[in-house]
């Protein structure tokens, strides 16, 4: 995934033609669009396949079993075309290692949730964030995923990773989180779902998010 517009498009929605016409307008403005289980539940893992030639696509399935069952998953989504896999890290060194080799065996990366970005994962999640993150760096993952709506967190996490990590961080626009506070932070990608694809213009949205990042880089 190439550092450009630092833009990750969260493509929530249901319908395949609507996916597709979003991604078609948006692609000059985002490095990766962001799949999840919205999508592929409503019209099938192959839409990975068609959206991937707008703009690489990582697959959000926060993945989050034992080894043998990450790796069976993590082996099906990278068949079907995505670039990159999100996994959980609260189950453990070993689901995440074990799915870590499969995308070094497939040159593909894994990003690990770390904290997430909704007020309910103060309830559990946030205690284990920074651990998570030391293991995420530990078992060699491509980055994690931590919250732009808590860009303190962002930043804590980073001082964690250090600098060999990616941070891709959603929770931009409809959570309440900026994408210029997360990225001065240390993210080096926001995700931005709603706001843009259920705007009236997803690409002018975009481009405006785009330049409020180079504002602060
Ligand atoms: O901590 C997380 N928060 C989050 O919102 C981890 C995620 N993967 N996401 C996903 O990012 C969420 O499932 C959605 O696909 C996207 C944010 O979308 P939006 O709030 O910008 O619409």
């Amino acid at each position: 995934m190439e550092k450009d517009t630092r833009l990750i498009l969260a493509l929530d929605v249901l319908d395949s033609a609507e996916a597709l016409r979003i991604s078609q307008v948006v692609a000059g403005h985002v490095d990766a669009i962001k799949v999840g289980y919205p999508l592929i539940l409503a019209t099938g893992l192959g839409i990975i396949t068609e959206l991937s030639r707008y703009a690489p696509i990582i697959a959000d399935f926060k993945v989050a079993d034992i080894p043998n069952t990450n790796r069976l998953i993590c082996e099906q989504v990278f068949k079907a075309g995505a670039d990159a896999v999100i996994v959980q890290g609260f189950t453990g060194h070993d689901s995440l290692r074990t799915s870590v080799e499969v995308a070094r065996s497939n040159n593909k990366d894994i990003f690990v949730v770390t904290e997430m970005s909704h007020p309910g994962a103060l309830d559990f999640m946030q205690a284990a964030g920074e651990a998570i993150a030391k293991m995420a760096a530990d078992e060699q993952a491509s980055g994690v995923v931590a919250p732009a709506t808590r860009p303190e967190r962002v930043r804590d996490i980073r001082n964690i990773i250090g600098s060999d990590l990616t941070i891709i961080s959603p929770g931009v626009g409809t959570q309440g989180g900026s994408a210029a506070d997360a990225i001065r932070a240390g993210a080096d990608w926001v995700i931005v779902g709603r706001s843009i694809y259920q705007s009236d213009d997803p690409a002018a949205v975009a481009a405006k998010l785009v330049s409020e990042i180079k504002e602060v880089i």
